[in-house]
């Protein structure tokens, strides 16, 4: 007997998934835009790290440039203003902890949150992706691991005196991931991604990050789960 079809082959070029494109695509452009800033701001914010973080927010740009040459294969314009509003909250509070000096949340904001958030989404992305987005994700991703490790060694240098303020950047900030994801749940199933994989996927980032940073497995348990009951 033939062997079913393991998924129903994704019509790339139908309007329903050009039309779910256009937010998830500018979505993922605006976060790579943003996290660009995010670096440059924390350039000034560490200047012992300088070269790195301008290191690191060069290859944001990259990553940006590479999704948006993703978008136009595909004939679809992103939707620029849903994806502004969709980070608004996180990039609000990663401004405000900038402008007061608080490194180790901006640290857990982009570095932790945002790059988990990016590993478990193109992790997921990469098998269901077009070619063309295929290859360019799969040299995506590769950064993120690396941009994720340059928070988790600071942040483990630093343990002992960031563990109360990461407590808190975490309980304020990590509600929101879940709240995004509410609001990409449709649009990321037409493009063949399952909330549940895109959850479960972060929780694993952001569990071995914490776990390496120096967090008991209690507490990251507490920690990569706080909101999620709610949202
Ligand atoms: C930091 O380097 C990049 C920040 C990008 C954040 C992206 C979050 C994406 C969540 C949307 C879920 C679907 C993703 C689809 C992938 C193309
Ligand atoms: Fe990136
Ligand atoms: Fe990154």
């Amino acid at each position: 007997m033939p062997q079913l079809e393991a998924s129903v082959a994704i019509d790339f070029r139908s309007d329903v998934y050009r039309d779910a494109y256009s937010r998830i695509n500018a979505i993922v452009i605006e976060g790579e835009q943003e996290a660009n800033e995010n670096y440059i701001r924390l350039a000034d914010l560490l200047p012992d790290n300088k070269d790195q973080l301008v290191g690191l927010a060069k290859m944001e740009n990259r990553h940006k440039k590479g999704f948006e040459a993703c978008g136009r294969n595909l004939e679809v314009t992103p939707d620029m203003v849903f994806a502004h509003e969709f980070f608004a909250a996180l990039h609000g509070n990663f401004q405000k902890a900038a402008a007061e000096g608080k490194i180790v949340t901006c640290l857990l904001i982009q570095s932790l949150i945002i790059e988990c958030f990016a590993i478990a989404a193109y992790n997921i992305y990469i098998p269901v992706a077009d070619d063309f987005a295929r290859k360019i994700t799969e040299g995506v991703v590769k950064d993120e691991y690396s941009h994720l490790n340059y928070g988790e060694e600071w942040l483990k240098a630093n343990f002992e005196t960031s563990k109360a303020e990461l407590e808190a950047a975490n309980r304020e900030n990590l509600p929101l991931v879940w709240q995004m994801l509410n609001q990409v749940e449709d649009d990321a199933r037409v493009l063949g991604m399952e909330k549940d994989a895109l959850v479960e996927d972060f929780m694993i980032q952001y569990g071995e990050a914490l776990s390496n940073i120096g967090f008991s497995t209690r507490d990251v348990m507490r920690l990569s789960a706080m909101g999620l009951a709610t949202a």
